[in-house]
């Protein structure tokens, strides 16, 4: 009967939350989010067309459109993903590509085939999973002078 009493003032690893029974916030978010800190972007992204984020932490595939309505910006620019999340850049108009910038050693972000002018069609979709953690820049090859670039951060 002794471990009666340990296992009732063991609560689950998760620190910060004291006394947890009864749990007076059960809105869906399972409280134990340990990064409240938003992510440090370069200052490449300083002049990136547009200010859409995502936060999709928690999914394991998220969509990155790239230039929808004929705009020459990816949406969103700023997003976040857990490590191993899939990502879809749909290409919503032509004349566009996906390149890397910047990504932590060992990232995957390989960007789309060809050179910094080789584009992809329109309606086609550019995958690539996240495993690495850090933060990725990157860019489209033709309007990276027009700030077509965006950011992702893999948490
Ligand atoms: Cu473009």
């Amino acid at each position: 009967m002794a471990t009666a009493g340990v296992l009732a003032g063991c609560s689950t690893e998760t620190s910060g939350s004291d006394g947890g029974d009864g749990g007076d916030d059960g809105d869906g978010s399972d409280g134990g989010d340990e990064t409240a800190a938003p992510p440090e972007w370069p200052s490449y992204l300083d002049d990136a067309m547009g200010d859409t984020s995502q936060d999709a932490r928690g999914q394991s595939e998220v969509t990155v459109a790239v230039g929808p309505d004929g705009s020459l910006a990816f949406d969103p620019v700023y997003l976040r993903v857990d490590s191993g999340t899939t990502i879809n850049f749909e290409f919503e108009s032509a004349s566009h590509n996906v390149k890397p910038e910047s990504q932590p050693d060992g990232g995957s972000l390989d960007g789309t085939e060809g050179g910094e002018l080789d584009v992809v069609d329109q309606g086609e979709t550019y995958s690539v999973t996240l495993e690495t953690t850090g933060i990725y820049a990157y860019y489209c090859g033709p309007h990276e002078g027009t700030g077509m670039k965006g950011g992702i951060s893999v948490e």
